[in-house]
């Protein structure tokens, strides 16, 4: 299996609650690299950029609003079949879904404050890494 990348991050529950090593330890048991990592606060524009597939849907002004409600991590991830890897552990988008022993499952605190956020597929994965990062500051 190849070794291809993802886009993940950790949401402002998370850094609220001092959980970004957490998030990481988990992601890295994984079998994921951290190959690019930043702290930034979104700005509106910037959430509303990132989501705007989901402008549509009944829950993208509270959603904007819950991502610019604090800091977040954004990272580059590594590894074998990455977006799956990744979308394995993070769990189900509602954490009383989630399996036992994923990220969501042990951390998250609802469907919203859900802790991690990860590339759905190759495709958006490349879009949404060049959304927040240079080439440069990805270091494999
Ligand atoms: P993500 O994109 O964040 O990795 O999560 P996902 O694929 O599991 O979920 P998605 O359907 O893409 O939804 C994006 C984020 O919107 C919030 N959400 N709220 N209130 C609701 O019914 C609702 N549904 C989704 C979640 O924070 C979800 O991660
Ligand atoms: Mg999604």
């Amino acid at each position: 299996m190849a070794v291809t990348r993802t886009f993940s991050i950790i949401k402002p529950d998370a850094t609220r609650r001092n959980l970004t090593g957490a998030v990481t330890n988990m992601l890295e048991k994984a079998g994921l690299r951290v190959v690019a990592s930043k702290r930034i606060h979104m700005t509106k524009e910037q959430a509303e950029g990132f989501y705007a597939v989901h402008k549509e849907r009944p829950f993208f002004g509270e959603l904007v609003d819950f991502m610019i409600s604090g800091p977040v991590v954004v990272q580059v991830l590594e590894g074998e079949d990455a977006v799956a890897r990744n979308r394995k552990i993070m769990g189900a988008t509602n954490p009383a879904d989630a399996d036992q022993g994923t990220i969501r499952k042990e951390l998250a605190e609802s469907i919203e404050a859900n802790t991690v956020h990860g590339s759905d597929s190759d495709e958006n994965a490349a879009i949404e890494i060049a959304y927040f990062f240079d080439e440069s500051e990805i270091v494999g």
